[in-house]
C-alpha cells in the first residue's frame, strides 16, 4: 500500500513514521509513505498557503489551489488516484472495520487541514472521505492523519511479524483483549493466574477466550452486540453486565 500525506508539517510526520514498527514497515517495502509539503505548491513569492474567509470571522483557511495542485502532483508521480481522505472532526469516527475496508486499496492520499479548515470547494472537487478519530478538535490534521497511517499500516500484511498478529486482538472480532502477564511470577503480592503457567494450552486458550468476554461484559458491553458468542457465552456475559448493573 501506498500512503500519501498532504501537510504543512511534513517533518513532524516524518519523525513519528520512521520509527518503530511503521518506520521498520517502510524498510521492508510494506508500506510506501511519503509526506508532501503544501507550500511546495503555493504560487506566490510569500509561499503563502491560507488566506482570509469571505463573509468574514476569525481565522485563515487553507486555500483550494494549492491543495490541487499537490494532490494532482501525487496523481501524475503515482500514475493513480488515490482514495483521498480529509481528517476532520465531521468525518464518520475512524473504526477498526473501516480500517479493515481501507486497508484493502492500493493507495491513500491524507489531508491534513490547519487554521480554520480548508475551502469548501477543494472538498467538493477532490475528497472522497472526511474521517474522524473521536469528537473533540484538534489544531491541525496531522495527529489524526498520522493515527489513520498507523492503524492502516498495521493491517497490511507483513507489517506485524505473526506473534504481533492483528486478527487476535481486542476491537478486531469486537471483544476486548483478555488480560496478559510478563515476569515475574509474584509482583508485589500479586499473583499471575496459575493456569497461565500450567503448560495446559487447551486450558490458556478457553481462559483467555473467557476473560475476554467478561472483560468486554465489564467494561465496554456496546461492543457485544457484534460479537460471535456461543450461548454459553451469551449467559456468561449477561451474567457479568448483571452484576456490573447491582455494583
Ligand atoms: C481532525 C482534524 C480533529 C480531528 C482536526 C478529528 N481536529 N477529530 N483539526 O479527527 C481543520 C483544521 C481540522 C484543524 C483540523
Amino acid at each position: 500500500m501506498r500512503i500519501d500525506i498532504i501537510t504543512l508539517f511534513p517533518e513532524m510526520c516524518e519523525a513519528v513514521l520512521n520509527e518503530s514498527i511503521i518506520g521498520r514497515a517502510q524498510k521492508s517495502g510494506a508500506v510506501e509513505i511519503e509526506c508532501h509539503q503544501l507550500r511546495e505548491y503555493a504560487f506566490d513569492k510569500h509561499r503563502r498557503v491560507d488566506d482570509a474567509p469571505y463573509g468574514g470571522g476569525m481565522g485563515m483557511l487553507m486555500m483550494a489551489e494549492p491543495i490541487a495542485l499537490c494532490f494532482e502532483d501525487i496523481c501524475r508521480k503515482t500514475n493513480s488516484r488515490p482514495h483521498f481522505i480529509y481528517m476532520s472532526p465531521q468525518g464518520k469516527t475512524l473504526t477498526q472495520e473501516r480500517l479493515k475496508e481501507l486497508s484493502a486499496l492500493d493507495s491513500v492520499c491524507i489531508l491534513c487541514g490547519h487554521y480554520e479548515g480548508v475551502d469548501e470547494r477543494l472538498i467538493e472537487e477532490y475528497i472522497d472521505e472526511e474521517i474522524s478519530i473521536g469528537n473533540y478538535v484538534l489544531t491541525g490534521g496531522e495527529l489524526p492523519a498520522l493515527v489513520l497511517t498507523d492503524a492502516l499500516a498495521r493491517m497490511i500484511p507483513g507489517v506485524l511479524s505473526g506473534s504481533e498478529c492483528f486478527e487476535l486482538e481486542s476491537h478486531y472480532n469486537s471483544l476486548l483483549e483478555y488480560p496478559q502477564y510478563t515476569r515475574p511470577a509474584v509482583w508485589r503480592g500479586r499473583e499471575v493466574p496459575p493456569v497461565l503457567m500450567s503448560g495446559h494450552h487447551k486450558n490458556v486458550e478457553d481462559f483467555r477466550r473467557e476473560q475476554s468476554v467478561i472483560r468486554t461484559a465489564q467494561k465496554r458491553p456496546e461492543l457485544l452486540e457484534n460479537a460471535d458468542l456461543t450461548d454459553k457465552e451469551r449467559r456468561l456475559a449477561e451474567s457479568v453486565i448483571f452484576t456490573e448493573y447491582k455494583k
